[in-house]
């Protein structure tokens, strides 16, 4: 009889130490196009901020957030808003941000034209603009820009090298400097990316270069044994969702891959049925979370958003 106690004692134990994180992760505010990075042991998310009560994408500042057990999201507050930049008008929209001889280097899109970089000694800012200026804009020489030049993506390589993919229907990508906000050398522009539209982001997996963006409204991706390409097209990571705008990161942490993405469900579940508000869901997206897979032969297997 003991050993039965004890056996259903432990049950208990373990069952009560599993507890999973439900999607959407943010609950309190509305958060989107999430750029997840890893510092130190600790998973942090850089999303946009998408207004209470957005009526469009009219973002004026960011927040980042942390985890270290991919249930519990600590929001650390204001990152940074868009008054800070003295050359910034309107919609601070995508971030990313990256860490360089421990500094950590915040790079924003405004005004669907420039492209900023701000900088802080801890990973959750505030972040300060060291520049007082654009790093890059849509007429810096060599861009190719025909619709918003926004969705920085950075990205430093195996041999130290630093890179920022950049734009939506055609993606730039220009070498960083050491200092992380100059850039150096010609504008490249990525072929091979089939139905690109913009949220570019770039990852490597076993040695390959994978470019994975939104196009036709799904996450698609694309893979190079070279940084700058030419890509080759390999599928879908993530079919369309319900806000319209589809945009995502993906990351490894503690041995695994994650996808993180943006959906309206939480906008869903808190505007009643009949409200008048409910059509303004689309701006006001939530970030959300599910492990990522590979194949045996470093294709991506398609992910199924789950609730938890
Ligand atoms: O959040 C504003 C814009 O919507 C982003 O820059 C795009 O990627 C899309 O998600």
């Amino acid at each position: 009889m003991r050993k039965i106690y004890l056996f259903a004692g432990s049950l208990l134990i373990v069952v009560s130490c599993i507890v999973t994180a439900q999607n959407p992760v943010i609950t309190h505010m509305y958060t989107a196009d999430p750029s997840a990075r890893v510092f130190n042991d600790t998973l942090y998310l850089y999303p946009s901020h998408d207004r209470d009560s957005a009526r469009w994408w009219d973002m004026v500042d960011y927040h980042v957030f942390s985890t270290t057990d991919m249930v519990n999201f600590k929001d650390h507050g204001r990152a940074l808003h868009i008054d800070d930049i003295s050359w910034a008008e309107k919609y601070a929209w995508a971030p990313d941000a990256i860490e360089r001889y421990g500094k950590y280097y915040f790079y924003f899109p405004t005004d669907q034209s420039n492209i900023g970089v701000a900088i802080s000694d801890r990973p959750y800012g505030p972040f300060k603009d060291p520049l007082g200026k654009p790093l890059i804009t849509k007429d810096s020489p060599g861009v190719v820009n025909n619709r918003d030049f926004i969705d920085p993506a950075v990205f430093i390589d195996d041999n130290g090298k630093a890179y920022m993919f950049v734009g939506q229907n055609v993606v730039n990508a220009i070498e960083l400097n050491d200092d992380m906000i100059s850039w150096s050398g010609e504008v490249r522009i990525i072929e091979g990316l089939d139905h690109f539209f913009e949220a570019i982001w770039m990852h490597k997996y076993n040695g390959k270069y994978y470019l994975s963006y939104s196009g036709d409204g799904r996450i698609l991706y694309a893979w190079s044994d070279e940084i700058f390409g030419p890509y080759e097209f390999k599928g879908e990571i993530l079919g369309p969702v319900n806000s319209g705008t589809n945009h995502h990161s993906i990351v490894e942490y503690k041995e695994n891959w994650y996808l993180f993405y943006h959906n309206s469900d939480l906008a869903l579940q808190k505007i009643p049925e009949d409200s008048e508000e409910r059509k303004y869901v689309q701006w006001r997206r939530s970030v959300s979370f599910n492990q990522l897979f590979y194949n045996e032969d470093g294709t991506i297997r398609k992910v199924n958003p789950t609730k938890q």
